[in-house]
């Protein structure tokens, strides 16, 4: 079994207090950051897959994800790209109802790393706070939103439609993502761009503030 391996399948079986040494093992053996990233992604998938087989449960997905966390932090400094000039803030949450911060959070990272002043709202964000932190921050150019239920997908919709009703719209953008979003649905309400993982979000928000 590889490095990499072994970070995946203590990710998977939640293996918290073990993650950070496995992964700065793999590094310290040439592991590729990106790479041990997305092993961890992977083995989120399969604990998914097993939950939805009845094989897991709520905890041990939170254990797993808390796992994934660990190993996050580990890679944070790795995948940061220091020194990186002002692009302007960028607003992210997890519209309310959904607890999932993982991808938000690595969508946040992403965007930090490629220049952007970044405040988190965090998971569960009512529509008013997405809509009043434009006022209520400076240099607000990008409101990014983040969805993982099939079941907050009407909140991502009365979120993005909030702020589309809002008088400061033509001054940012707003950004969507999350498993169950689509490009269609990001068109259907109304936001100005959709992206399926958080490097292709940096590098969207980039483009959206040229
Ligand atoms: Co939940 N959960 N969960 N869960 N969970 C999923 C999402 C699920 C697919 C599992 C499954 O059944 N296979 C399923 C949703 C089914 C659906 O709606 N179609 C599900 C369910 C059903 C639930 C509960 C309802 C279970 C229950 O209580 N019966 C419950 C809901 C709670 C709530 O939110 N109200 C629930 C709870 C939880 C935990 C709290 C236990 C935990 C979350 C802990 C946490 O986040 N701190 C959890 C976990 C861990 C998962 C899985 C296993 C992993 C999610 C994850 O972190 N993935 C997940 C299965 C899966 O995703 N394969 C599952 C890794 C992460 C990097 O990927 O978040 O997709 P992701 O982010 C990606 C992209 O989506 C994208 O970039 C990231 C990659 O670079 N992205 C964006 C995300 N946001 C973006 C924003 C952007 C752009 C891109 O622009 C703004």
């Amino acid at each position: 079994m590889s490095k990499i391996d072994d970070v995946v399948s203590l990710v998977e079986n939640g293996k918290r207090k073990l993650v950070p040494a496995a992964v700065q093992e793999a590094l310290d053996d040439g592991a590729d950051p990106v790479e041990l990233l997305n092993g961890m992604i992977g083995a989120m998938d399969i604990v998914g897959e097993k939950f939805k087989r009845n094989e897991i449960f709520v905890p041990e997905m939170l254990i797993a994800a808390k796992a994934m966390k660990a190993g996050v932090d580990v890679l944070k400094p790795l995948l940061a790209d220091e020194g990186a000039e002002d692009l302007g803030t960028v607003v992210i949450g997890t519209v309310y109802g959904d607890l999932h911060d993982i991808g938000k959070n690595l969508v946040a990272m992403m965007i930090e790393s490629a220049g952007f002043t970044v405040i988190d709202l965090g998971v569960d964000v009512p529509v008013e706070n997405f809509v009043n932190s434009v006022t209520e921050n400076e240099n607000v150019k990008i409101v990014a939103v983040s969805a993982l239920l099939t079941t907050t997908m009407p909140a991502m919709k009365e979120t993005v439609e909030a702020l589309n009703a809002a008088p400061y719209r033509k001054d940012i953008k707003v950004m969507v993502g999350g498993a169950p979003i689509t490009q269609e649905f990001a068109d259907e309400i109304g936001a100005d761009c959709f992206t399926v993982d958080a490097a292709s979000a940096a590098q969207a928000a980039k483009a959206l503030v040229a």
